[in-house]
C-alpha cells in the first residue's frame, strides 16, 4: 500500500510594501481553499511569507523594524489561517520573522512552522544559515541584511513524525548547504518542506546570475536524492519593490526528479502526490547510512583546523 501525502507547493507573487497583513493572509487562504478542493493533506507558503522582504533594505529605526515580525503566533492577523485549516483539514507550513521575548531580550529570527489538521503547531525552525551581511553597503542595488536583522536559529534541523510520515523544515539559503539535508536525512526524514526569498541578481557574485534557477533546483535535487527524501520548495516570485526574484516553485521526488513544478512568477498552486514509501528504496539501499556511511573515516582534520594538515 503506497503512503500517499498529497503536497501543494503555494508560490506567492511578490508583496509590495504597502500590503497589510489582513491581505496577505487573503492571499493565503485563497490558496489554502483551492488546495483543499484540490485533495491536499499539507499547504506550504514561502519563507517570510507575511510580508515583503524587508532584508533587503537599510532599516534604522527600532520601531519601523519591529514592525516587519509577528510577536506572537497565531496572532490576531494569522489566526483565520489556522481556523482554515482547521476547518478545511489541511496542514500548513509558514514562514515568517519571529519577534521573540527570551533571555531578558528581544530576538528575532527567520522562522518556519509546521501546523497540523487539527490547526496545533507541531513543529518549529529557526533559520541557520543566514546569508548577506550586517552592515549598510550602499554600492549594493539592494541589500541582503539577514544577519543583521536575525540571529542564527537555535533549534536545530528537527524532523516530526506527524500526518503520515517524518517532516523536517529548512529555510532558504540552508538548501544549498548538504548539511542542512543531512541532518534531516540522519533523522529519516521523508518530506522536507522549505521557502525561500531568491534575488535573481546577487550583487556579490553578479556571474550566477544566469544560473540562479540551476543552482536553486541542483541543491535541492541533490539534497532529496542523497537523504532519500520528497522536498517541497517554495518561493516568493516575481518583481517585488523592483527587486527580482526566481520562482521555480516544485515538488521533488527521492530519485531527484522534479516532479511538479511552477509556471510562472505570481501565486500558483504546484501539486503532486507524494508516495513516502518511495523514499524506502534509496534509505535502504544507495543511501542506507548504517550500513554505509563512514563518518569516522573522512578526515575531518580540515573540519577541525579549518586548514589543510601540513605537508
Ligand atoms: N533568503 C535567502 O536566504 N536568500 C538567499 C539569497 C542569496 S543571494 C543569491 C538564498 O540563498 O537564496
Amino acid at each position: 500500500m503506497p503512503r500517499i501525502v498529497t503536497m501543494a507547493a503555494a508560490q506567492l507573487g511578490p508583496i509590495p510594501r504597502s500590503e497589510t497583513r489582513a491581505q496577505v493572509v487573503e492571499r493565503l487562504l485563497v490558496l489554502m481553499r483551492d488546495a483543499a478542493a484540490r485533495g491536499a493533506d499539507i499547504i506550504v507558503y514561502p519563507e517570510a511569507a507575511l510580508t515583503a522582504f524587508f532584508p533587503h533594505w537599510w532599516i534604522e529605526d527600532e520601531a519601523e523594524l519591529d514592525s516587519w515580525f509577528e510577536t506572537a503566533m497565531p496572532s490576531n492577523e494569522t489566526a483565520p489561517l489556522f481556523a482554515e485549516a482547521k476547518r478545511l483539514k489541511i496542514g500548513f507550513h509558514l514562514g515568517y520573522c519571529e519577534l521573540a521575548h527570551e533571555q531578558g531580550r528581544k530576538r528575532r529570527f527567520n522562522t518556519a512552522i509546521l501546523v497540523d489538521k487539527s490547526g496545533a503547531i507541531i513543529g518549529k525552525y529557526r533559520k541557520i544559515h543566514l546569508p548577506g551581511h550586517a552592515g549598510h553597503e550602499p554600492w549594493r542595488p539592494f541589500q541582503n541584511l539577514e544577519k543583521r536583522y536575525f540571529e542564527i536559529g537555535d533549534l536545530g534541523w528537527r524532523a516530526w513524525r506527524t500526518m503520515g510520515g517524518v517532516m523536517g523544515l529548512m529555510i532558504c539559503n540552508d538548501r544549498r548547504w548538504p548539511e542542512a539535508w543531512r541532518v534531516l536525512g540522519l533523522q529519516g526524514t521523508e518530506m522536507v518542506m522549505l521557502g525561500y526569498n531568491t534575488p535573481q541578481h546577487d550583487p556579490a557574485m553578479p556571474q550566477t546570475d544566469p544560473l540562479q534557477d540551476f543552482h536553486n533546483h541542483l541543491s535541492m535535487q541533490a539534497g532529496c536524492y542523497a537523504n532519500g527524501t520528497w522536498a517541497v520548495c517554495v518561493a516568493k516570485a516575481g518583481v517585488e519593490e523592483g527587486i527580482m526574484q526566481i520562482g521555480g516553485s516544485c515538488i521533488i521526488a527521492p530519485s531527484g526528479q522534479i516532479v511538479a513544478q511552477a509556471l510562472g512568477r505570481g501565486d500558483e498552486l504546484v501539486m503532486a502526490a507524494c508516495d513516502l514509501d518511495a523514499c524506502t528504496p534509496y534509505k535502504e539501499t544507495m543511501f542506507n547510512f548504517a550500513r554505509h556511511r563512514r563518518p569516522e573515516h573522512y578526515g575531518m582534520i580540515v573540519e577541525r583546523t579549518g586548514s589543510l594538515p601540513p605537508d
